[in-house]
């Protein structure tokens, strides 16, 4: 019994310790050096090469080391009926959440403005903003978004959430399906786009979603690049309907060094870090799934094919 890592941005050695020091007899490969490809059952991946997971003829369980999985579902070749496993991991939701209450704040105190400002070397006195002026609205209510929303909740915002199916959560109003999207939209001013990436969500937040949102609204996008389309982004804020934006993941990552998005003064840009995978915090559910599939017991946290998370 293997474990084959397939990643070109998490660091192997780092799993090496985690998984060692809980396991110390764990047999850990580094893709390409898979050596006998019949002794691999579980698969690590992050952005696997299209194909890495094939021929694989025992293995049992392809864990995401991230929370999203879309990644996986790229692969044309991809084994069918071995379970995917997504990392839901409390380390991971508490960056995401830490990113997610820097930029509401940053935007709320306008922040952006006072940096300009004193730039300038300019004495810009901004009169107080209510929360009335900083509706939030959380697209995403799984374990991410719903803990973004609370914790945003809890500082005293008017939070609202929007996900597929209906959900209930205490304090904070929820919406779903694309009726509910467009009750949303109108009522936010700071928007946060914690969703997963599916079919239905690829390309959500186009110019015709986001010119529902009130004029100097602002997005924060740490779900996928994917979900909003970025020309039209960039004509609603140059043509000042949207106020900004603070954006962790594009459609092309790293982001082309000629991108408009760099410069522009309304942008925040930042490489795709909101939540990064640590191993040490991740590891316990990583074997706790090998476990479980060793038994014949589904992993936690698999995810349905169908709904793609
Ligand atoms: C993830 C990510 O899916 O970091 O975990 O994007």
């Amino acid at each position: 019994m293997a474990i084959l890592f397939i990643s070109k941005s998490d660091n192997p050695s780092e799993w090496l310790t985690a998984l060692r020091e809980r396991s110390p007899d764990v047999d850990f490969r580094v893709w390409p050096n898979v050596g006998e490809k019949h002794q691999i059952t579980t698969a690590l991946v992050w952005k696997a090469p299209p194909g890495a997971l094939t021929n694989l003829p025992n293995l049992s369980l392809i864990q995401s080391l991230g929370a999203g999985i879309d990644h996986i579902y790229t692969d044309p070749h991809l084994p069918l009926g071995v379970p995917v496993a997504r990392l839901v991991d409390k380390e991971l939701t508490r960056q995401m959440v830490e990113y997610s209450v820097l930029a509401v704040l940053n935007r709320h105190r306008r922040m952006d403005e006072l940096r300009k400002a004193a730039h300038e070397h300019k004495w810009h006195v901004i009169q107080p903003i209510g929360f009335a002026q900083s509706r939030v609205g959380v697209l995403g209510l799984g374990e991410i978004g719903m803990s973004i929303a609370k914790t945003v909740s809890n500082l005293g915002f008017i939070v609202q959430g929007w996900s597929r199916t209906p959900k209930k959560i205490e304090h904070i109003k929820c919406h779903h399906g694309l009726d509910g999207l467009k009750t949303l939209l109108p009522a936010t001013d700071i928007l946060i786009c914690a969703l997963p990436l599916t079919k239905a969500t690829n390309r959500l937040l186009d110019k015709r979603t986001l010119s529902l949102l009130p004029r100097s609204s602002y997005l924060i996008n740490l779900a996928r690049g994917e979900h909003v389309v970025e020309n039209d982004l960039l004509d609603l804020i140059n043509g000042d309907h949207i106020a900004g934006a603070c954006l962790d993941v594009f459609e092309k990552e790293p982001l082309p060094t000629d991108h408009p998005f760099w410069n522009h003064p309304n942008i925040t840009v930042t490489p795709h870090l909101a939540g990064l995978t640590i191993a040490a915090s991740a590891a316990d559910q990583v074997l706790e799934n090998i476990r479980l599939v060793q038994t014949g017991a589904p992993p936690q946290h698999q995810v349905d094919r169908q709904q793609g998370y």
